[in-house]
């Protein structure tokens, strides 16, 4: 045997995937304040008032606004919490979350 024979390499090259993530979407809705999206925004995604006015803005005239993307456990939990103090306060208010493409 030449001492140049070679060995195949044996070991495995570990590959990591990526999360896949998941964007959190505010909906319109006719009845709750302004004001209210802005102050559930800002308590639940940790928004400054100018970003969370103009999420609101946008989910006001277009129908809906993505706020935050995240791995599937914290969109949904998230979009859970904000949906809820709309209910809380009596407000149809609604957050979802779906896979990014
Ligand atoms: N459309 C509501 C109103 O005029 C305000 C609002 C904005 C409600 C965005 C929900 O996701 C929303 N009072």
């Amino acid at each position: 045997m030449s001492d140049t024979d070679l060995k195949p390499r044996e070991k495995t090259k570990q590959k990591t995937e990526r999360p896949k993530l998941y964007k959190v979407l505010l909906l319109n809705d006719d009845y709750t304040p302004r004001e209210f999206v802005v102050a559930v925004l800002k308590a639940v995604f940790k928004m400054g008032e100018d970003q969370a006015y103009r999420v609101m803005i946008t989910a006001h005239r277009q129908g809906s606004c993505v706020v935050a993307v995240y791995t599937r456990d914290i969109a949904e939990t998230k979009a859970t919490e904000a949906t809820d103090a709309g209910k809380q306060a009596g407000y149809p208010l609604m957050f979802s979350t779906e896979p990014e493409e």
